[in-house]
């Protein structure tokens, strides 16, 4: 790149740095004030990677390579975009609104063509490192993609976040030649300047992962000082400032900045910027790297040319760069006045009419603008899979089985269908084995970039690795496994193929990771999670692993569809729903909510179910009703009044349970059957369809002042007004909603305590699951009426 496109990309960031600028501007003062919460926005945070950004867009990337942004560079986002002739003019003050750009960069809700979200810091930087692992998988199995590169742009201070470590030290991350993350290494966080000197030990942690390392620390300035005589000095003091010292400098000028800079430096030093004048000094000692576009694109070649590991740039960058709040430790929220908005603006050679406008085409600036919109687009990519997943694998059970048992077979089974079989890939962090996996991997074998020779034979599990496998083993982090499966979720943007991804981990680690569970639903994708075991069913395993919130927790997350069956063949048929609806080619029912378009998540035991009441309910229903109720959330596995004719007129309840509890509570409702009580029992398979199904017609009774209608799925399997007892292994809150959607009253059972170790019945004796208990909650409920 020669000078002259070099001054071309300095004008274009100029007027980067002048929009991401106004927009935060903009939205804070221009808008009316409303409630009097705070707009908020970060200009400071922003113009720090004003250079890198300008310079990945305006001359380094190509339309195949995936670029996450960090939270707070949004608006230089959106800047860069508007002035590719990507974003509508409109958009630009509408920073924060309603319908307008997101706060901080979202695939889902902002207007314009957004790689990764991010937000949660640590999440969004990990993100394109899983789209690689991701790339890799779909190249090795059905054939190598366009080439792209999966960049980051990450704060300095997210390096904090552990689960960018697990991310990097995870094997399966290894070898990424096509991953680059740049820090912006401004030396700042939210509250501070981050104490001390950290990028030794960054440095460190990265090599020791295997990872290339660039550190683009000085400007063209800088770097000619210390080409002069004694020059070696000067460099090592600066190298050797502490960062609370060099911060201090950029709020400082003349001899104030003189004395401060050279404030404990070792003899020689004055003498050496002795012939500095006031004005220069300050330009020159906070002369950095990641503002000159030269080195920083000689930096991104540097990683280009390195492509059997990933690489990271430290670029060394001032917070707030060209803004008055450069380097000051309360920077990150601040905002410019109007009066400094206005000198920002001349300076720019705009007014109040020209300030939005773009680049103006004929000049080198806008030239350039054009090119390179037009070398980035893309073709649009197709979500559905379009392969025809079939509605049940009749899985066959003679005896009593687990869920999770049953969730291996199916897997198994599903593999071997010669359509959907392909595109079934597993991953899990470190309980595969233990989670029903193992006999997929003996079927479809491990992921491995290049094949592994076996070092040992065990006939009950082949643990092959090569590029064939269909499983991707992680270390244990649940953080990696969530974010694994966000990014293969995606797979069909990102890597241009629709995948079926299935991951597995024990329910109560879950809640580990659950901000990227969160993080990869909100970013769209679309994959199966099965937590098991759950609850406090895996009794004897021990109290720290019982997991209560996490039914509440796959309830209550948008994006995520919650599922709890109890019977073999109830989990099939969830099953294949989830495959054909995460392959797009079942319709979703006329009753589906728009909101189930994303995740589900399986709730599994290691309690082996004698199945013979599901097939009395399907002899009774048949196969066709029957589905269609476990698939909309409920059905009456026991209807009191066929099993009881002599109790018709007796007094009659609800036994209403998900998952592992289904044996205690029928034998309740055949002891409350000898008491003269009729009980029904409705088998809840998905307590979140269910509840979206009655938030809906109420949400829709509230919006339009009419009398709510009572959902067709509550409607087949309960019945209204008739007392209501709950029963889940689960924290008791999750259901008790059911009292008021049937408009009874309901007792609620459940774990609500942290447990222990011991047998299921001891357990269930704890915490007033057996069938005494639950007989006694129905006459309680009985006695509320
Ligand atoms: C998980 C998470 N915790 C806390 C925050 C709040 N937060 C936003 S930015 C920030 C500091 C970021 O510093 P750095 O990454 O260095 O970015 P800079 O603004 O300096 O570029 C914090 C604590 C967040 N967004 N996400
Ligand atoms: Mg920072």
């Amino acid at each position: 790149m020669d000078e002259h496109d070099l001054d071309v990309l300095d004008e274009i960031q100029r007027r980067v740095l002048w929009l991401a600028t106004r927009i935060v501007d903009a939205a804070n003062h221009d808008r009316g004030a409303g409630d009097g919460v705070k707009v908020g926005g970060h200009q400071a945070s922003s113009a720090s990677l004003v250079t890198a950004m300008t310079a990945l867009w305006f001359a380094h990337l190509d339309a195949e390579d995936r670029v996450a942004v960090k939270p707070h560079a949004s608006p230089v986002f959106h800047a860069i975009q508007y002035l590719l002739g990507n974003l509508d003019r409109s958009y630009l003050p509408r920073l924060r609104a309603r319908g307008g750009l997101q706060s901080y960069p979202s695939r889902t809700k902002d207007p314009d063509a957004v790689d990764f979200s991010t937000g949660s810091v640590g999440l969004g930087a990990a993100a394109p490192l899983f789209a690689a692992v991701t790339r890799r998988y779909v190249d090795a199995h059905f054939g190598a993609r366009p080439h792209s590169r999966f960049v980051a742009l990450i704060g300095d201070a997210e390096l904090d976040e552990g689960n960018i470590w697990e991310a990097v030290a995870d094997p399966a991350t290894t070898g990424l030649g096509n991953v680059m993350w740049v820090v912006d290494f401004n030396r700042q966080s939210l509250d501070r300047v981050v104490p001390g000197v950290r990028i030794d030990q960054w440095r460190g942690q990265f090599e020791a992962a295997g990872w290339h390392v660039v550190e683009v620390k000085y400007g063209r300035r800088l770097a000619e000082a210390y080409d002069r005589p004694g020059g070696a000095a000067l460099r090592d003091w600066i190298d050797a400032m502490p960062n609370e010292q060099y911060q201090s400098l950029f709020g400082l000028t003349g001899p104030a900045l003189r004395k401060q800079f050279l404030d404990g430096a070792p003899e020689g030093i004055a003498a050496l910027i002795a012939d500095v004048s006031d004005a220069d000094l300050g330009p020159l000692v906070t002369d950095l790297g990641g503002h000159d576009l030269a080195a920083l694109l000689d930096a991104y070649a540097q990683c280009d040319a390195v492509t059997d590991r990933p690489s990271v740039v430290f670029a060394y960058t001032v917070k707030g760069w060209g803004l008055p709040i450069a380097g000051n430790p309360r920077n990150h929220s601040a905002l410019l006045t109007g009066e400094q908005v206005d000198a920002l603006r001349a300076a720019q050679g705009l007014t109040r009419n020209t300030e939005w406008d773009r680049l103006d085409p004929a000049s080198p600036a806008g030239i350039r603008a054009g090119q390179r919109r037009e070398a980035l687009s893309r073709a649009p990519r197709e979500r559905a899979l379009g392969v025809a997943v079939p509605q049940a694998t009749n899985v066959r059970a003679n005896k009593p089985i687990s869920t999770q048992e049953v969730f291996g077979r199916v897997l198994v089974d599903l593999a071997r269908d010669p359509q959907v079989g392909r595109y079934l890939v597993t991953t899990a962090p470190d309980v595969a084995t233990s989670t029903n996996l193992a006999g997929f991997i003996n079927k479809t074998g491990v992921f491995a970039p290049t094949a592994q020779r076996s070092w040992s034979e065990d006939r009950m599990l082949r643990w092959t690795e090569s590029p064939e496998g269909q499983h991707i083993e992680l270390g244990i982090s649940e953080m990696n496994l969530f974010l694994l499966l966000g990014q293969l979720g995606l797979a069909w943007d990102l890597s241009g193929q629709p995948l079926l991804p299935v991951g597995t981990v024990y329910d109560p680690f879950v809640l580990r990771g659950l901000d990227a569970f969160l993080y990869g639903t909100y970013s769209g994708a679309r994959f199966v999670v099965a937590g098991t075991p759950s609850g406090v069913t895996l009794a004897p395993e021990g109290g720290a692993h019982q997991s209560t919130i996490t039914a509440s927790v796959g309830l209550e997350l948008p994006g995520v569809t919650f599922v709890e069956p109890a019977y073999a063949a109830s989990l099939d048929w969830l099953l294949c729903d989830a495959f054909g609806h995460i392959a797009g080619t079942t319709p979703a029912a006329p009753t589906a909510v728009p909101a189930e378009d994303g995740a589900y998540y399986f709730r599994l035991s290691t309690r082996p179910v004698d199945q013979a009441p599901f097939e009395a309910a399907r002899n009774r229903l048949g196969d066709a009703v029957l589905r269609r109720q476990v698939l909309a959330g409920a059905y009456r596995l026991v209807d009191a009044h066929q099993a009881y004719p002599h109790l018709a007129d007796a007094p009659t309840v609800q036994l209403a349970a998900s998952g592992a509890v289904l044996p205690e509570v029928l034998a309740a409702a055949a002891e409350l059957a000898d008491e003269g009580v009729a009980a029904h029992v409705v088998d809840v398979t998905s307590l979140d369809r269910l509840y979206r199904a009655w938030q809906r017609t109420l949400r829709q009774g509230v919006r339009t002042a009419t009398v709510p209608s009572v959902p067709g799925a509550l409607r087949s399997a309960f019945a209204d007004r008739v007392p209501v007892v709950t029963v889940h292994d689960a924290a008791s809150h999750a259901m008790a909603w059911l009292g008021s959607a049937v408009a009874a009253p309901a007792v609620p059972l459940g774990v609500d305590e942290f447990g222990q170790s011991g047998s299921v019945h001891d357990l269930y004796d704890l915490h007033d699951l057996l069938p005494g208990s639950i007989v006694n909650a129905a006459l309680a409920a009985l006695s509320l009426r």
